[in-house]
């Protein structure tokens, strides 16, 4: 499998950014993708945050196996991280209020017994893209998040969002780069479309997730996108299937060929959208250095 190349220079500019945010939070929230809760993690976080307090927050749980995403919540506890497996769109944020409760208790009972005046913990969220940041951010704090400044010299005002009676939320996120030393995880990323879709040709992308769903969750693909018309034989490959996906939904051009490219995009958004069902990606435990 070919190396994917992704390192991009502004990243030098980001990791500045999240050094200076650090100073100022209690906790980090990393949200990482149940659907590859590793191969979604940046593997210098640790290197980055040193001894801040963090909660491992692994988002789109309702697109995940709910099987696999328990056990990645068990192992990673095993391992000495806080985690919570989190719905961006419906679930509640005094989940994440409670687990960095949990965490900073301490810490803050001891301030006050100190004499230190009550106050709300400080937090700030950190990820590689696509994994919910924007979302949770504009979700929790009602508004959109207006970014001022965002050119080369201006400095980027930011805000505190108080998103609960108990926390504060920097409305800047940190942006992480995903782990690549194992060109395995950039497929997962690619194929779930963290990273862009012009990294890996789509058709490699497409096939890679269609061998993944006949592997982990037979029958899935067929049950999808098979048609009298266009049958889904176990004996397909996955451009055959490919193929007939593009030809049962109607995706022709003159003379009525296939649109190839167009079908492999439906196949990818739904894929990705859990029109296929729940699915994880990262299933192997011992992938957890
Ligand atoms: N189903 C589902 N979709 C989510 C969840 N969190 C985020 N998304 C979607 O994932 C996409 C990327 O989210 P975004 O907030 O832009 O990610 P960011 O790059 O980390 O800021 C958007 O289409 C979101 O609607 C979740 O928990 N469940
Ligand atoms: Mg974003």
């Amino acid at each position: 499998m070919k190396q994917i190349q992704w390192f991009p220079g502004h990243m030098t500019k980001a990791l500045k950014e999240i050094r200076q945010n650090l100073k100022l939070v209690d906790v980090v929230l990393e949200l990482r993708d149940a659907r590859a809760p590793i191969s979604s993690h940046n593997p210098k976080l640790q290197e980055i945050i040193g001894d801040k307090k963090h909660v491992v927050v692994l988002t789109k749980k309702d697109l995940s196996d709910n099987e696999y995403t328990q056990k990645w919540v068990q192992t990673l506890v095993k391992n000495g991280s806080h985690v919570v497996a989190f719905d961006v769109h419906q679930d509640k944020i005094d989940k994440l209020v409670q687990k960095c409760d949990e965490i900073l208790s301490e810490k803050f009972a001891k301030d006050y017994a100190k004499g230190m005046k009550k106050r709300p913990m400080k937090a700030m969220i950190i990820g590689v893209p696509n994994v919910g940041k924007s979302t949770l951010i504009n979700r929790i704090s009602n508004k959109r998040v207006t970014v001022v400044g965002n050119k080369p010299g201006v400095t980027k005002m930011q805000q505190w969002i108080r998103v609960h009676k108990q926390m504060e939320l920097l409305d800047t996120p940190g942006v992480l780069w995903p782990k690549f030393e194992n060109p395995e995880f950039g497929m997962r990323l690619a194929v779930l479309g963290t990273i862009k879709d012009t990294i890996v040709p789509i058709e490699l992308l497409a096939i890679y997730g269609i061998d993944f769903l006949n592997k982990y969750y037979p029958g899935r693909v067929s049950k999808r996108f098979s048609t009298a018309d266009c049958p889904i034989e176990s004996t397909d490959t996955a451009i055959d299937i490919l193929e007939k996906i593009t030809r049962s939904r109607g995706m022709l051009v003159k003379n009525s060929e296939i649109d190839l490219e167009h079908g492999i995009m439906v196949f990818l958004n739904e894929f990705r959208g859990g029109k296929l069902g729940r699915l994880t990606l990262d299933r192997n435990f011992e992938e957890l250095e």
